[in-house]
């Protein structure tokens, strides 16, 4: 019985159909989805951490507001996906967001490698923007057409903030480039910190990664970790040519008969040092949540006690 359930389940999710928090989905669904989704929470709010250390020294007042702007719209994209995962919950799988958050604070749930680099200087911001929003954008307009609704809708939204993101980033990478030699070489220097890093976003390598047969087989995942990656450098090596920026690879070539630029195997013994809690900034990234949330507890206590005196009131 279960079995021909979960071959309905798969006929139907194959035909593009969205599944709906009331519906029936079998268990190993439900819980990737929780796993993913509150992973990408995660790393929405982390990510918030790297650009905040650049608010109060963005250059110019205009460079502060859009700033601003983009760090405050992470922090609504955590709130989609906390929002998004908490309709998978139901007994037996918790997806509340006290609960996956704590999960995160206590290292056993994971968010983007990408956030555990320090921003060094004023050009991380624009590389920040340029290369990880960008690589993100790549990812998440799959994830548009991924088959559970209301994970799917959040994209929707996401992926047009995100663009606006992007395309920050790269504006202050070209500001940069057209200024001082000096600020040419930050600029140069931002891309050499963050090339290798923005490319790991994707995931280890197809045959290395274990979810994927899984995630391609609900439709969460439309397209491999690979083949996102590819994508990506393909984009992004023209643009950083216009630039003027040299990528920091010296394999990186294109190939006429492919179309595609081939490049150097990723540092993978970084990503896992980074993923195992090791990269450069992945105790101070925890500090900060794991303080921010002792010190603004009463925040949220007074806000608790203050809806529970209203209902009482009404
Ligand atoms: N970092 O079997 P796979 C943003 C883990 S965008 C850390 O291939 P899967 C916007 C993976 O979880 C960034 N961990 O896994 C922004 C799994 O571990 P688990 C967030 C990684 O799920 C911009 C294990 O390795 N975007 O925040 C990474 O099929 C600027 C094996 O990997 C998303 O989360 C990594 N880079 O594919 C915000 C998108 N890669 O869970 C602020 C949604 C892999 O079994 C500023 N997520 N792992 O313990 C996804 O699309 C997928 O989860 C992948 C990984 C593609 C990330």
């Amino acid at each position: 019985k279960i079995i021909d359930k979960n071959t309905e389940f798969e006929a139907y999710v194959a035909q593009e159909n969205k599944i709906e928090p009331k519906d029936w989905m079998p268990e190993d669904y439900r819980k990737l989805l929780i796993r993913q989704i509150s992973q990408h929470a995660h790393s929405e709010v982390v990510g918030m951490l790297p650009e905040a250390n650049w608010i109060s020294r963005a250059p110019s007042l205009r460079r502060k507001m859009a700033l601003l702007a983009k760090i405050q719209d992470e922090a609504g994209h955590g709130l989609y996906l906390y929002g998004a995962c908490e309709t998978l919950g139901q007994e037996g799988f918790t997806a509340h967001r006290d609960y996956t958050y704590e999960q995160m604070l206590q290292g056993k749930a994971k968010y983007s490698s990408i956030f555990n680099y320090p921003t060094l200087s004023w050009a991380d911001i624009g590389a920040i923007g340029w290369l990880v929003d960008g690589a993100a954008i790549m990812n998440q307009v799959m994830l548009m057409g991924n088959s559970y609704g209301p994970y799917a809708r959040a994209m929707v939204r996401i992926c047009k903030e995100e663009s606006f993101h992007q395309r920050q980033g790269y504006e202050i990478l070209m500001t940069l480039c057209r200024g001082t030699q000096e600020q040419k070489e930050m600029a140069q220097r931002a891309l050499d910190r963050f090339w290798w890093p923005a490319l790991m976003m994707f995931g280890p390598n197809d045959d290395a990664s274990p979810n994927s047969q899984k995630s391609m087989k609900y439709r969460v995942k439309r397209e491999s970790n690979d083949s996102l990656r590819q994508r990506f450098v393909d984009v992004t090596v023209p643009q950083a040519q216009y630039l003027g920026l040299s990528i920091p690879d010296p394999n990186l070539h294109f190939n006429e008969t492919t179309g595609h630029y081939e490049f150097s195997e990723l540092p993978w013994d970084e990503f896992h040092e980074v993923l195992a809690g090791n990269g450069p900034a992945n105790k101070k990234r925890l500090d900060t949540k794991i303080n921010a949330q002792k010190e603004n507890r009463w925040v949220k206590e007074a806000a608790l006690a203050f809806a529970a005196k209203e209902e009482k009131t009404t």
